[in-house]
């Protein structure tokens, strides 16, 4: 049956039954090395790395799932200066990262004050001469405008679930369709839009593959799926799936038929989830950025593993690359992921053989 299944993903899109089946009762091995194989096709040898920059940790909100709710009293936040931002940014790029992710709780100080937010851009991408991702909830229209001006290449705005039920208990008087729309008007900007589902927050399979199709809709070069790590301090602190959904196998399998199903696209091996030694099981399922890369010594958060293998230096692409090295993958330079972001932006096919060269 798995090979029937893949055998139509090659040739056209499967329904979403055949989805459930890969993700619940498919032949996992299988399904991983067609994955590789898709990866291999479209990317080569390739990794892509991001830099992690959490520069302020306050936020109005109360997710369920998040240690950064605006309820958890017990959190010691912080929020980084200017210079301090640009200065992490920095230490990231001569580390050799393609990407700065420049990542806010949904913090009033920029929220009501965007200048504040598009100046931080623009220096960082100025500085640093890399390309930019701003992660910072919902902002306005406007916001979100200054911040296309200043240089932002990328929105990251995660829905968690397209379960409009399950959101409401999730993202905790939060508006469903303002999130998506954002997305949308990030298209319309000329940002390239990330859009990611959270494992293990009690959805069913079917849900994902709901997911994987609202991905395709809005046309996002970027796609994720995260394992949910229960926060102390928070009403989902002791919460576990009643579906099975949420384990780190989930993930796996969500990464590899996202990869199938996006054959061309950027998926995360994110570190804040096992750390260093989550990452190889990532890459084997067809991820090909590793995110949530973080400087040791500058005092920066992880979001669902706050301090999980920051301050060993183990969250380093020096520390990652022995395991690219050992599984025949290579850190991308800067303009190779350069070239992926112009084809992107201009809705041209990459080719990852004429980027190389
Ligand atoms: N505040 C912005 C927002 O909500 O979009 C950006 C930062 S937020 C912390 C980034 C993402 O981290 C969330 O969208 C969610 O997918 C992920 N995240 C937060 N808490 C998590 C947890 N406990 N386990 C797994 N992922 C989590
Ligand atoms: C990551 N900790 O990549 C980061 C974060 C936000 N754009 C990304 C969730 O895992």
């Amino acid at each position: 049956m798995t090979r029937k299944i893949l055998e139509k993903l090659r040739n056209g899109a499967p329904s979403n039954e055949e989805i459930v089946y890969l993700l619940t009762s498919g032949d996992r091995e299988l399904i991983f090395a067609a994955a590789r194989e898709t990866r291999q096709k479209h990317f080569g040898n390739k990794v892509f790395s991001y830099g992690f920059v959490y520069f302020s940790t306050h936020c109005r909100n109360d997710c369920a799932f998040c240690c950064c709710r605006r309820s958890n009293r017990a959190l010691e936040r912080y929020r980084k200066s200017d210079s301090e931002i640009v200065e992490h940014a920095v230490n990231l790029e001569k580390s050799g990262v393609n990407l700065i992710d420049l990542t806010m709780g949904e913090d009033e100080f920029y929220t009501e004050q965007p200048a504040r937010l598009a100046a931080i851009i623009r220096e960082v991408k100025n500085t640093t001469g890399l390309s930019v991702m701003v992660s910072p909830g919902v902002i306005s229209r406007r916001a979100l405008e200054m911040a296309a001006e200043s240089g932002a290449d990328w929105l990251a705005l995660y829905q968690e679930t397209h379960n409009r039920e399950l959101f409401k208990k999730r993202r905790v008087r939060q508006n469903f369709d303002e999130r998506m729309n954002l997305k949308r008007h990030a298209a319309s900007l000329g940002i390239l839009v990330e859009e990611g589902i959270m494992a293990g927050i009690g959805e069913s399979p079917a849900d994902h593959a709901v997911s994987f199709g609202e991905m395709r809709r809005l046309n996002a070069f970027q796609i994720r799926s995260m394992r949910f790590v229960p926060q102390e301090g928070t009403p989902m602190a002791e919460f576990s799936s009643e579906f099975s959904l949420g384990n780190t196998e989930t993930e796996l399998l969500d990464i590899a038929v996202m990869r199938l199903l996006f054959p061309d696209r950027l998926i995360p091996a994110s570190l804040d989830v096992e750390g260093l030694e989550g990452l190889k099981a990532r890459l084997n399922a067809g991820a090909n950025v590793i995110t949530s890369l973080i400087p040791p010594d500058a005092g920066l958060m992880g979001v669902s593993q706050r301090e999980k293998d920051i301050r060993s230096g183990c969250r380093t692409l020096r520390a990652a690359t022995p395991i690219l090295e050992e599984l025949g993958l290579r850190a991308a330079a800067n303009a190779e992921y350069s070239a992926f972001l112009a084809a992107a932006k201009a809705g041209v096919k990459y080719n990852s053989r004429v980027a190389a060269i």
